[in-house]
């Protein structure tokens, strides 16, 4: 019996997070044991270069000794509370000062409650209804957002849930990412129903689809002249592509921002914060209800704080973007020799590729046009030479700054014989 017969035969399909089952490339997902830096350890003991740091949150590469040895210390004073620990208000202070629009935040436990506490508050604040959100952003799995959704629910074609009451997905409208045109009409006609847009500024549960000049200022612009709350689902993006976020690269300051993955470095950790005006609506000082016993863990804090604290250094993300723009532009001109349409896009520590040639991919009806047959052929392929990459087509990929020129030689070297025999 495989490692993966004997999961399912207690946990349901047999995995406790569906983009991991290697549903969107087909055979049995590879059980990992161990990681270090930017390599990890299968259970039956290959050694991977890893492109996936936990779907993010390792932008130190696996085990880091800072991370590590914080956790190992704090765990002897105890694991949790419930009740206020001042590592709570350290790390609050760094996400403030790394993300300026941010004046108060609230820790949660992961990025689904921190994007739909943030709805709940929006619609909590402005005492409307309709939120909008873009086809293929990914933003949890809570009701009113896991309509035409990315990541796992796009890549088991299952993007819009069946459990979602229609009286309830009424009230999300859904509109194509980058379609400024969309954004004006919609907010010509339900101006004064909406109550807030969420929006990954950079689409990273579509594979990596960046905003086309003026999107992101649109939807800022029609927020503001409706009273509507912007909120930058920052999950995946926030600390990846810069110290301060996508908000940071594209100068845009939302009004509320969501958090997850790095926050935690590693450990379950989120947040949501925003205006202090909007975030002193939510319970205690405000009626917008919003709780969790282990909301704030002393442990995940620790390890979110010394992950924050490590990359501050002046060079960090341009050292990162450089890693990730050898890797792409690498892996785009072996494509080329090859005759292979290969499409690539990165930022900090984020990248995308897409097997394409209808274009630039600027929104979901793009990428799901995209070579899906020959990714999953080019996935495999470099799974069989030890590169883990995620397994679908729609996920974004990941690089940490444990990943150096060794590792990036070696992925280039497997694309180029995996690309050669995808070309024979
Ligand atoms: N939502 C995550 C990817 N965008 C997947 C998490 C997981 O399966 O572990």
């Amino acid at each position: 019996m495989t490692l993966f017969e004997e999961a399912k035969e207690v946990i349901a399909g047999g995995v406790n997070s569906p983009a991991r089952s290697f549903g969107g490339v087909g055979g049995d997902p590879v059980f990992f044991k161990s990681g270090k830096g930017a390599w990890i350890k299968t259970e039956d003991n290959r050694e991977m270069i890893d492109y996936v740091g936990s779907w993010g949150p390792l932008i130190l590469g696996h085990a880091f000794p800072p991370v590590i040895n914080a956790i190992k210390e704090a765990v002897n004073d105890g694991l949790s509370f419930g009740a206020p620990t001042t590592i709570e208000t350290r790390l609050a202070r760094k996400v403030c000062q790394f993300m300026p629009s941010i004046e108060r935040v609230r820790m949660v436990s992961t990025g689904t409650e921190a994007t739909m506490s943030a709805i709940r508050l929006a619609r909590g604040y402005t005492k409307k209804d309709i939120i909008i959100k873009f086809e293929g952003c990914y933003h949890g799995h809570s009701d009113s957002l896991l309509i035409k959704a990315g990541s796992g629910a796009l890549t088991h074609g299952v993007p819009s849930s069946p459990g979602i009451p229609s009286s309830l997905a009424k009230h999300t409208i859904t509109l194509p990412f980058n379609d400024i045109e969309s954004v004006i009409n919609t907010f010509r006609i339900m101006k004064d129903k909406i109550a807030c847009v969420i929006i990954e500024p950079i689409a990273g549960n579509m594979n990596m689809i960046k905003p086309i000049p003026g999107f992101l200022e649109t939807v800022k612009e029609e927020c503001l002249l409706s009273n509507a709350v912007l909120i930058f689902d920052e999950v995946m993006t926030g600390f990846r592509v810069a110290k301060g976020g996508a908000q940071s690269i594209y100068d845009i300051k939302p009004d509320i921002t969501t958090l997850g993955k790095i926050i935690g470095g590693g450990l379950p950790a989120a947040a949501f914060g925003g205006r202090q005006e909007i975030m002193s609506h939510l319970a205690p000082e405000g009626p917008v209800y919003q709780a969790g016993t282990l909301s704030g863990n002393p442990i995940a804090m620790v390890a979110g704080l010394v992950t924050l604290e490590s990359i501050e250094g002046k060079d960090f993300y341009k050292s990162l973007d450089l890693k990730c723009s050898t890797l792409m532009t690498g892996m785009s001109e072996i494509a080329k020799k090859f005759h292979l349409p290969l499409e690539v896009t990165h930022l900090g520590g984020m990248f995308g590729f897409t097997f394409n040639q209808n274009g630039p991919i600027k929104n979901y009806n793009d990428i799901i046009k995209s070579d899906i047959g020959l990714f999953k052929r080019f996935f495999h392929g470099m799974l069989t030479e030890n590169i883990y990459l995620a397994p679908s087509a729609f996920e974004a990929g990941f690089i940490s700054s444990a990943h150096t020129d060794k590792e990036i030689n070696i992925t280039l070297e497997a694309t180029e014989k995996v690309l050669s025999s995808l070309k024979s």
